[in-house]
């Protein structure tokens, strides 16, 4: 298997801000410097210069040189650099270029919504489908789930929330993490482009922010995954709801006959719930005092449950009919549930808790090379504590602040080092499986890091970054459906499967394909990629859910780094 990886010359094809760093790489084997010309629309040279040779890029094998045109600042559409023979992928200059990716990217969580009909008003015909999982058969209800067998005596009402990916599961660690971050987006941009009537949901009008809206849409499926009072484990989370068997593809949720089962509680998930629960009381106070409090009471009762039972993991062999998501090291969710628990209310024994973690202030634990993740989620804690107003005294704050800018220091030091600009450089070059939602990760440390400073090497690391999502990468292609020339389409998807079904729609505009992993972990992949570069290990086909499934937590970062960047435009 040979990829098609087109033009040599590589770009963000979507575009550079106008005020912002315009860098691109070259593939080639010369060694001496080479001439580039950045072309405009009607073919003139609008800029010229040299390349830097960077010789062997270790994350793709090829021999790179690299590009840039940082001081070129004339707005426009259809640039294209070329250097010899080869030409570029087409690109535009501009302060508007991510408006739609903002709502595109959070338009993924409608889409993807269970326990609802997805109306043509709101997202096309296309796309529009019948309530998935309300009971309707060949369906089970999420309505009314039982346990497995010998988890529990009781069932649950947990209709809604979001599908977690390609597949049709609700779990309770990855939607936390998920629905913490389109939190986050709201809360960094309370002021901003995330109101009442920005996203096309059917809960737009309503004098609650959209964004808000959406994510309660899964902050109520979280609630409902609590163990009732009175039932051993009273106050836990139960780690996760999905279907007995794994079905196949392609398959509209409604359609989906497998009974559905609840999953034993796990601390892991209990913490991911009172965290994001936490979080989302203090930002619906505004707006619904009644929820706010019934979040905040939830929160509270299960980080009391969690400390009543520490070390309750997920079996990690728990993989049939949908993910482990298994995680036996919950330190990092101690620490975040904590952090929010203290943002949001102020008392001291939350402070102390955070204070007495073994991470507390230790940058590289917190930040890691890898990034953080669905089961390393201490950093969502510390960045909310670094920004969000709340009681820390001065020294603690600006200890947490250092600990932030620490690990932006490090991911942009990566994203200068990386011929392609992306700010990861994970443990031992391997690029894991969900890769692009790192490097997204990374970007958010470093757009809270430029946001702290007004730093402006931390936004570069972050554009950099996004030029590699969207292009400029060993593949030449865009790894954001609908963006850019060379953009991915057939992500692994129940429902946009048209790679297996002409009648099915391709993903929306706006869906992140989880991106090169090199342990190969599904049979496409084995296939097809042998011995790739850990950055070349990735395939744009339905089955390869190892390299190219969506979920919600790799969505959610894409949009509060897009909400990030639309910002920096219109600033
Ligand atoms: O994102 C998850 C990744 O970190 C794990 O390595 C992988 C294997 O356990 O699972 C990924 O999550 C998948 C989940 O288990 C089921 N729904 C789809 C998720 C994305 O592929």
């Amino acid at each position: 298997y040979e990829p098609d990886t087109g033009s040599p010359v590589r770009v963000n094809q979507v575009g550079y801000l106008t005020e912002g760093p315009k860098r691109g790489t070259f593939v080639t084997e010369a060694t001496e410097p080479l001439a580039w010309t950045l072309n405009a629309a009607d073919g003139t040279a609008a800029a010229t210069g040299t390349t830097t040779p960077r010789g062997v890029d270790p994350t793709s094998g090829q021999n790179t040189h690299t590009f840039a045109f940082d001081a070129f600042a004339t707005p426009g559409e259809g640039y294209t650099v070329t250097i010899g023979e080869e030409t570029s992928e087409p690109f535009a200059l501009g302060d508007d270029l991510y408006d739609t990716l903002r709502t595109d990217a959070l338009a993924y969580f409608y889409h993807n919504r269970s326990g609802i009909e997805i109306e043509a008003e709101y997202v096309g015909e296309e796309y529009a489908r019948p309530a998935g999982h309300v009971g309707v058969a060949p369906n089970q209800g999420d309505d009314d789930v039982p346990c497995q067998p010998g988890v529990c005596d009781y069932t649950l009402d947990a209709a809604g929330g979001w599908y977690d990916a390609g597949d049709h599961g609700k779990y309770v660690v990855n939607g936390g993490i998920s629905v913490a971050q389109l939190l986050s987006a709201y809360e960094r941009d309370a002021a901003g482009a995330l109101g009442d009537g920005s996203l096309a949901i059917p809960e737009r009008d309503n004098d609650v922010p959209d964004v808000l809206d959406e994510a309660r849409w899964e902050l109520e499926f979280l609630l409902a995954m609590q163990v009732p009072a009175g039932e051993e484990l009273a106050g836990m989370a139960h780690h996760k709801l999905h279907d007995r068997e794994w079905t196949g593809l392609p398959l509209r949720p409604d359609q989906d006959p497998q009974p559905r089962e609840l999953h034993p509680p796990s601390t892991a998930a209990t913490l991911n719930l009172a965290a994001a629960a936490a979080q989302g009381a203090r930002l619906f106070e505004p707006y619904d005092a009644a929820f706010a409090d019934e979040l905040l009471d939830a929160a509270t009762t299960a980080y009391a449950a969690a400390l009543a039972h520490p070390d309750v993991y997920a079996d990690p062999n728990d993989g049939v009919g949908g993910g482990a998501y298994s995680d036996n090291d919950v330190r990092d969710e101690f620490y975040w549930a904590a952090a929010e628990l203290y943002v949001t209310t102020g008392q001291d024994a939350y402070r102390q808790a955070v204070l007495d973690s073994p991470l507390h202030g230790d940058s590289a634990a917190v930040f890691t090379d890898d990034g953080f993740s669905w089961g390393w989620t201490a950093a969502l804690g510390a960045l909310s504590l670094a920004t969000v107003d709340n009681d820390l005294p001065a020294g603690e704050l600006a200890e947490v602040r250092g600990m932030v800018t620490d690990a932006a220091d490090r991911y942009a030091a990566d994203a200068e080092d990386a011929v392609y600009g992306l700010p990861y450089a994970p443990t031992g070059g391997n690029y894991v499986w969900g890769s692009n939602s790192q490097v997204l990760n990374n970007m958010v440390v470093l757009a809270t890091a430029a946001e702290l400073t007004d730093d402006t090497a931390y936004r570069d690391a972050v554009l950099t970054g996004l030029d590699y999502l969207l292009g400029r990468n060993p593949l030449n292609l865009s790894y954001v459906t609908g963006y850019g020339e060379r953009d991915v389409r057939n992500q692994h998807h129940r429902f946009w499967a048209n790679q297996l079904n002409a009648n099915l729609p391709n993903p929306p505009a706006g869906s992140l394909a989880g991106g090169p992993n090199n342990a190969l972990q599904d049979p496409i992949a084995e296939d097809l990629l042998q011995g790739c570069a850990p950055a070349m290990c990735y395939v744009d086909h339905i089955e390869s859910y190892s390299t190219n499934e969506v979920t919600v937590n790799w969505n959610a970062p894409l949009a509060w780094i897009a909400s990030y960047v639309d910002d920096l435009g219109a600033g």
